[in-house]
């Protein structure tokens, strides 16, 4: 059965094992299994809520319309990166499910939740799709205003794939983001947050507090690699990324993550993040990521 709907989520598998796990709450992949043992690739806090009392700590949280603290003019009573993780999707449809794979639709629309918070017309698409050892996952935003005056009916937004790997921290280095512009979020003042840097590392390692903004990494492929394993992250409409981890100074702080749970992963997120996407009305902007085991040795 290549997809199962329980009441609280969708189970897609594959026949060689693999598996992905899709809680209708925020549209949250939870987990990533794959191969013949399987293997779990993302992590998910053991104290993470999945009953939909709060956003997931862990698995792939999509971020929609604002990333971080809201900034623009229309996001203003928006808490951090937006509702589209804190609300109930809704399971549209088997969208393939042949020998190769199979994918399903999730959708959100303005609910009277999201219009108490944000007056914009869209209509939001999820696509995830489990292959043989890819995860993909297409988020589609359609800016449904029928305004035929622009800019007012442009839609400004942000979008990012919220992406817990899970990964030994203390030896994950992530490629390539040598040579890109990027803004530390670690820096104790707006100044220092806000001032561009260059990044010099050719694997850039999360041994410390990490919290970087890569702006126009224009990659179409990250690598993230530790001793036996590497997982790779094709990107589509996605021009920046963030790379993320708290270690203890700031992750003992997160009441919802696990004692220690930052020694197990790396965040390596995938969006538009830095300025907005400007959708005109009837438009649709597509956003994916592929998540590919690269390689792997019995070590791992
Ligand atoms: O993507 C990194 C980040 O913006 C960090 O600054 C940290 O806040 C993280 O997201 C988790 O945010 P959350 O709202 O899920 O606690």
């Amino acid at each position: 059965m290549p997809v199962q709907q329980a009441d609280d989520r969708l189970i897609l598998t594959h026949p060689n094992g693999s598996s992905v796990e899709v809680l209708l709450y925020g549209a949250t992949v939870i987990s990533w299994k794959t191969g013949t043992e399987p293997v779990e690739r993302l992590f998910v806090s053991s104290k993470a809520a999945l009953d939909g009392s709060k956003p997931v700590r862990g698995g792939i949280p999509i971020v929609f319309p604002c990333f971080g603290a809201p900034s623009h003019p229309e996001h203003a009573r928006l808490s951090q990166h937006g509702f589209a993780r804190n609300r109930a999707w809704t399971f549209d449809s088997v969208v393939t499910d042949d020998g190769s794979g199979v994918s399903v639709r999730l959708t959100l629309t303005p609910t009277a939740s999201i219009k108490a918070v944000y007056d914009r017309s869209f209509e939001l698409a999820y696509v995830v799709t489990l292959g043989e050892d890819a995860l993909a996952t297409d988020l589609h935003v359609t800016n449904t205003s029928r305004s035929s005056v622009y800019p007012e009916g442009n839609l400004e937004f942000q979008a990012l794939f919220h992406t817990y790997i899970r990964a030994p921290a203390d030896q994950v280095l992530v490629f390539p983001l040598q040579n890109k512009k990027y803004y530390d979020k670690t820096e104790t003042s707006e100044e220092g947050r806000n001032t561009a840097k260059t990044e010099t590392r050719a694997g850039v390692d999360v041994r410390t507090f990490t919290d970087s903004v890569y702006e126009d990494a224009e990659t179409a492929k990250y690598e993230v690699r530790w001793p036996g394993c590497g997982i790779e992250i094709k990107v589509e409409g996605l021009k920046d990324v963030v790379v993320w981890n708290p270690q203890q100074e700031a992750g003992s702080k997160i009441g919802d993550m696990e004692e220690g749970g930052w020694e197990r992963y790396v965040c390596v997120e995938p969006g538009h993040v830095r300025g907005y996407v400007k959708l005109e009305p009837g438009r649709t902007w597509v956003g994916r990521q592929v998540l590919r085991v690269a390689m792997e040795t019995g070590n791992e």
